[in-house]
């Protein structure tokens, strides 16, 4: 056993020096089965995956795959053979590769090219467990969908299993610029070493691939979406290639972010004018040079007009002009242009959150259809609470697609647990009215709501250089509930959280019923100590870390947590009704009404909606003030709940990763002191109200909260 700190903070003198597991394996560590279940899998041990004969990569992708984790938890080097002539034989085919799957009666019609069938059947006289698709990609997916029964204890002699993902395009964007440094990324540097590509392709990206393929991720965007044109040039879709074919066999494609701006920069160009003759015959000829060197290439990743990035408003054309240009570019190769619906301009709205939707609905019909509008799954911009973004619903004659942020920018980087599976389902289950009761955002970006063919969900990665490629143990399972999700967005965020804990820390159930229980809780935690009962944006500039409540002079207005909480000496509350910015009105009119009804809005999204005095009487019969350090600090003894549950773990996860989870709570647990003591401070300064009797009160000067900087935070780009 590994030497630990005897008390958990007690670091970093007693870190723990033999390292035993180092989080690089992610959910795919494969460890022996318990030796009772472990016979009952040996029924798996002789893999048929071919008649014989030349393998694809896929398919050697898939051998690979089921060798290592057979082995690793059935034991002994599993045997490939070539026909059935016994019991305990796996077989693993397309009707075209392995001829046996055709005659076997399987219903394949409905699984298209991705989904797969697991079933237990009789061949030859013998019981054998077979894995079917209609492409090979389809037996990659079951593979892992097999192995994973087999950790968590699933597989059994009547096993049976059938999946096809919900979503055309599950997607990672990847913000990562061409130097190597992620903007809002926590886990290190890039995992793309473009300097060194495209001669030297990192193993590591193999893993990377396999990872992906396991939760069903198919596409990444592999640089950031303030992007260089660089990305464009010759050398560096050389350098794409390379990683294209590395990628290939996982059933990941890849995509690049596009600068509107290009056919100048690298092109030669006088404008990028969407409509001029030349602008759009540069990106034909830039079409033909991706797809000669990248058969199977994505497509392109769009933001224009946003935060100082140029796009086709610079010539007065609309959004739809320049995503329409982009996608006949490149649409008889198949490819898509995801343009972002993430757009705000240089002139501060009224309403910062009204913004996408003014400009974006009303083009609802215009976009060609291989383009997708990716849609941030709230108005403002990743917080750790909104409402969803009023785009989903509105706009029944478009691909709508999704975005969410995977690394966690505005919820404490890779340092505080927070489990955003939580977060996802609340959005995805979100009913957004539009057509009658149903019709929630899972069905919007499912397209099957409005029947629109291409449907999307895309997750900005948390993925880096980290040996743990997270930065953080919990952080990993983001990345994979965001796979989960993105396949299926009807998975429950609890199951996917349990099963991650069972491939990932442990097995043993009351650690997996502890350590599920953190991860369930962790949002709504973060959320109190941050920005409860529906404010916003409360984070210091840039870096977006730590608290800033009374900041007001950022570079422009909506910059401010001063602009977003609205609080004064009377009240607290961004007013978004009819009498305010009427942001209200954009939603449905089902959800209009309850958002604007200050009794009938949810709680948890009241100062969202409404500008409230602090003597406001909140259904606990509590003030509003009072309601709000009530809230802080039930975030705080959160926090220290989970602490001291994960201590209870010790003899449950190896030292390595139950020392740095045990370190970050600590980290956790002072950033949410301070969360709080920060807020209820300035609060407390502007309406000069008491503290509810009982509460401690904060132990610092206000003078002393604005003082702390938070000086070279990661991943800020200013
Ligand atoms: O939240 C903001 C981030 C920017 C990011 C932008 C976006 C890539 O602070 O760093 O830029 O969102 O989504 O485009």
């Amino acid at each position: 056993m590994a030497s630990v700190p005897t008390h958990i903070g007690n670091y970093p003198e007693e870190a723990p020096t033999n390292i035993l597991e180092d989080g690089y394996e992610l959910w795919l560590r494969y460890r022996a089965l318990e030796p009772g279940y472990r016979a009952t899998c040996s029924s798996l041990l002789r893999l048929v995956v071919l008649p014989g004969g030349n393998e694809s990569p896929t398919l050697a992708a898939v051998r690979d795959e089921l060798m290592r984790g057979l082995g690793g938890m059935v034991g002994g080097a599993p045997e490939v053979v070539h026909t059935i002539t016994g019991e305990g034989v796996l077989c693993v085919g397309t009707p075209a590769t392995l001829p046996l799957v055709a005659s076997l009666g399987l219903r394949l019609d409905c699984l298209g090219n991705e989904g797969y069938v697991i079933r237990r059947v009789e061949v030859n006289g013998f019981i054998a467990t077979v894995i079917a698709s209609n492409d090979e990609i389809g037996l990659l997916y079951g593979a892992f969908g097999l192995l994973r029964a087999l950790q968590t204890g699933e597989f059994n002699v009547a096993f049976s299993l059938e999946s096809v993902p919900k979503i055309t395009h599950r997607l990672l964007n990847h913000w990562d610029n061409l130097d190597g440094w992620v903007e809002r990324g926590y886990a290190g540097r890039s995992i793309f070493n473009w300097w060194e590509l495209p001669e030297y392709v990192d193993p590591r990206l193999t893993d990377y691939a396999r990872a992906n393929a396991s939760v069903g991720i198919n596409g990444v965007v592999l640089n950031n979406v303030n992007a260089s044109s660089d990305s464009l040039t010759v050398p560096f879709l050389e350098k794409t290639a390379a990683l294209a074919n590395q990628f290939r066999p996982y059933g990941l494609r890849v995509y690049l972010s596009a600068k509107f701006s290009a056919p100048m920069e690298i092109g030669g160009l006088t404008t990028a004018d969407p409509c001029a003759d030349e602008v759009k015959a540069w990106w034909n000829q830039m079409a033909v040079r991706i797809y000669s060197r990248i058969p199977d290439f994505g497509g392109f990743l769009v933001k224009a007009n946003s935060e100082g990035q140029p796009g086709p408003q610079d010539y007065n054309r609309t959004h739809a002009d320049g995503a329409n240009m982009l996608a006949d570019a490149i649409a008889p190769w198949g490819g898509v242009v995801i343009w972002r619906a993430f757009v705000y301009s240089d002139h501060v709205p009224h309403d910062r959150v009204t913004q996408a939707y003014t400009e974006m609905a009303p083009l609802d019909g215009r976009f060609h259809n291989n383009v997708i509008l990716q849609v941030k799954n709230g108005p403002l911009d990743f917080q750790p609470r909104e409402p969803i973004n009023p785009l989903f619903g509105a706009m029944p004659h478009t691909n709508i697609g999704v975005e969410f942020q995977i690394t966690k920018e505005y919820l404490g980087f890779q340092t505080h647990l927070v489990y955003l599976g939580s977060l996802w389902q609340e959005v995805l289950t979100t009913d957004t009215g539009a057509r009658g009761h149903g019709s929630t955002v899972a069905r919007v970006v499912d397209g099957s709501l409005f029947g629109t063919p291409l449907s999307m969900v895309a997750g900005v990665a948390n993925v880096g250089s980290a040996r743990n490629w997270c930065g953080s143990t919990f952080d990993q399972a983001n990345w994979f509930a965001f796979g989960r999700l993105a396949w299926n967005p009807d998975h429950d965020a609890g199951d996917i959280a349990r099963e991650w804990v069972m491939l990932t820390l442990t097995t043993a159930n009351d650690a997996v019923d502890i350590i599920t229980g953190i991860m369930l809780r962790s949002h709504e935690t973060a959320v109190d100590y941050m920005v409860p009962l529906g404010l916003t944006h409360q984070m210091g500039t840039g870096h977006h870390y730590g608290p800033g409540p009374w900041i007001n002079d950022a570079g422009r207005a909506d910059w401010n947590p001063t602009y977003y909480s609205c609080a004064d000496r009377t009240g607290i509350g961004f007013d978004r009704t009819c009498a305010g910015s009427g942001a209200a009105m954009q939603y449905s009119h089902e959800l209009a009404q309850r958002y604007s009804k200050v009794h009938e809005v949810p709680s948890n999204l009241l100062l969202w909606f409404h500008h409230l005095p602090w003597g406001f009487i909140m259904p606990s019969g509590r003030t509003l003030w009072e309601e709000l350090v009530e809230h802080y600090t039930y975030g705080v003894a959160s926090v220290e709940t989970m602490r001291l549950e994960w201590a209870t773990l010790r003899d449950e996860v190896d030292p390595a990763r139950f020392y740095q989870v045990s370190a970050y709570l600590e980290i956790q647990l002072k950033d949410s002191q301070l969360w709080r003591d920060s807020c209820i401070t300035y609060f407390q300064k502007l309406n000069g109200m008491a503290l509810p009797q009982g509460v401690t009160p904060p132990s610092h000067s206000l003078k002393y909260y604005k003082s702390l900087a938070f000086r070279h935070a990661p991943g800020n780009p200013g």
